[in-house]
């Protein structure tokens, strides 16, 4: 049987550092139909013994090498794993993920890249291997760029998935190794949100989702091999479909699932729609968190953001979920093109309403916003002055501290806000395995959190 390798570039995030790894679902997910026909070995960087593996796997000389991108830092080591690949054997090395489907041309300029796959991995990766491994044309392998005596070509696109049909093959990673500190993990159930956010590069992508069923199945895999304690829906609009959260919600019950969740992509909008039996029946199902994009206390930028939802709206869903132990966790952001500091002062008033009129609440620290190709506002970024990265090294550099954003005239302030909003909320513990680490945030912070207050009271409300 021929082999596959597949590479999990390491990230350099802080909580991945401090102990929490997440499973390589996206390398995971695009083996499903390959792994059927083919020996797919999973490398990840994150490992300290990945280099030995890997250098061991390429003298056996795999059909291929695929590698995960995601825009940021970790095209660095993604670069770096794809030329120690070019050095040591002979193999052909596709890219595949978030990066280089927004971006196929431009990563397929590295001389290092053989292939290119945009979108969802699953049939494309298969469809691929296939015709490298037959020598047929690769012409007819939609979802793929190439190159061909020098000149990229871009083949169509493949069509969605069925996402029923996924059904991720856990047992090409030792699963215990991610989940031996947390008993936690990833896990997806829907693609796509549609919803139309200005800033996201999902926001044109139709959602498609797991039917209930096929939720409680793979939940009930994942709890019962891996005694798995907390799950992490890791979908872009989790709640999209009510009804099928609902129907999923009793089944948990039902089946008398002993598990918590929690949800990243929880959407304004389906918070919205939410009553108060809905909430209730999710508590009783184990959920216990959810993340939700505010982004911005502002109407203005909220409007600009294509939110369609008001900071009055957001009181309201805050009020909401007071009677309910789920804790709604709030993102925001600073540094829109066009922001005013009327409108940052306004996200900073909604922070402390939020966490005054629901002490459930949790705020999570002010981030920069961050242009990424594919989405409305990144040309309009472009339009205010914005320089996007040349090539694919330049993007492994692409981050909030190292990208000049042109229209920020007052960035020393915006980076104090953000330092001092670090330590905003004293229950917002970064998910953090690490137990020094969380001891030093618990003793630094109220004395960082005054100042957080005494500078906001300072320079926003401009008074002593
Ligand atoms: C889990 C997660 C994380 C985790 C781990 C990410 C990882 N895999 O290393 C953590 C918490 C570390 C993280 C961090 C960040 N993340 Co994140 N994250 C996610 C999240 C919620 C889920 C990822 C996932 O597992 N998806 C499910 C899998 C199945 O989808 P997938 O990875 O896209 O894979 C499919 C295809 O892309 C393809 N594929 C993927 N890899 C490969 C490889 C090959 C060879 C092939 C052929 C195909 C293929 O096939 C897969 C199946 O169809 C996504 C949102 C989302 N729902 O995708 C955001 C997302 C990926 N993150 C995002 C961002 C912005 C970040 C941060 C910058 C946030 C921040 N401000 O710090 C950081 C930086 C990461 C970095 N550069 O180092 C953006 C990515 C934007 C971009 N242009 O890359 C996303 C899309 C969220 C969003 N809507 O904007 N993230
Ligand atoms: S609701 Fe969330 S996932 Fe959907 S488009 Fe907006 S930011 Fe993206």
């Amino acid at each position: 049987m021929n082999k596959v390798l597949l590479i999990q570039p390491k990230n350099y995030g802080y909580s991945e550092l401090l102990g929490n790894k997440h499973i390589p679902l996206g390398l995971l997910s695009a083996s499903t139909f390959l792994s059927e026909q083919y020996k797919v070995k999973i490398i990840d960087q994150r490992f300290n013994n990945w280099k030995k593996i890997l250098l061991k796997e390429l003298k056996s000389d795999p059909l291929c090498v695929g590698v995960t991108s995601i825009t940021g830092k970790q095209i660095k080591s993604a670069l770096e794993v794809s030329q120690l690949v070019k050095e040591k054997s002979n193999s052909k090395l596709i890219w595949g993920g978030v990066h280089s489907t927004l971006l196929p041309e431009q990563t397929l300029k590295n001389s290092l890249i053989d292939y290119v796959v945009s979108g969802e991995g699953e049939k494309i990766l298969y469809n691929l291997v296939n015709s490298i491994d037959k020598g047929s044309p690769l012409e007819n392998v939609k979802g793929i760029s190439f190159k061909k005596k020098n000149i990229i070509k871009r083949n169509k696109e493949e069509a969605r998935i069925d996402i029923n049909n996924i059904d991720v093959p856990f047992n090409l990673i030792k699963v215990k190794k991610y989940i031996k500190k947390s008993k936690a993990t990833t896990l997806e159930t829907s693609r796509g949100c549609g919803l139309g956010c200005s800033f996201c590069i999902k926001s044109k992508y139709k959602w498609i989702g797991k039917s209930p069923e096929k939720m409680i199945d793979i939940v009930n895999k994942i709890v019962n091999d891996y005694r798995v304690k907390r799950i992490w829906f890791a979908d872009d609009n989790f709640f999209f479909n009510l009804n099928r959260i609902k129907i999923f919600s009793d089944n948990i019950m039902k089946e008398n699932i002993s598990l918590k969740w929690d949800v990243p992509g929880t959407t304004l909008n389906t918070l919205k729609q939410m009553d108060h039996k809905f909430i209730n029946k999710l508590e009783k199902a184990g959920c216990d968190r959810l993340y939700v994009g505010a982004e911005s206390g502002s109407d203005n930028i909220l409007k600009m953001l294509h939110k369609k939802t008001t900071n009055q709206e957001i009181l309201d869903i805050n009020k909401k979920f007071k009677r309910s132990n789920i804790k709604l966790v709030y993102n925001f952001m600073l540094g829109f093109p066009g922001e005013s500091s009327d409108d940052v002062k306004e996200t900073i008033r909604l922070m402390y309403r939020l966490k005054k009129e629901n002490k459930n609440t949790m705020i999570s620290p002010l981030y920069f916003y961050t242009p990424y190709p594919g989405t409305e506002m990144y040309s309009k970024a472009k339009q205010n002055g914005f320089r996007e990265p040349i090539n694919l090294p330049a993007w492994s550099n692409f981050e909030w501290k190292n990208i000049n954003l042109p229209w920020i005239k007052n960035k020393r302030q915006l980076e104090r806000l953000y330092f001092l909003s670090l330590f905003f909320d004293n229950k917002y513990n970064y998910e953090l395995n690490n137990t020094l680490f969380k001891t030093m945030i618990k003793m630094t912070r109220p004395i960082i959190n005054s100042y957080f207050h005494k500078y906001v009271k300072k320079y926003i409300y401009n008074q002593n």
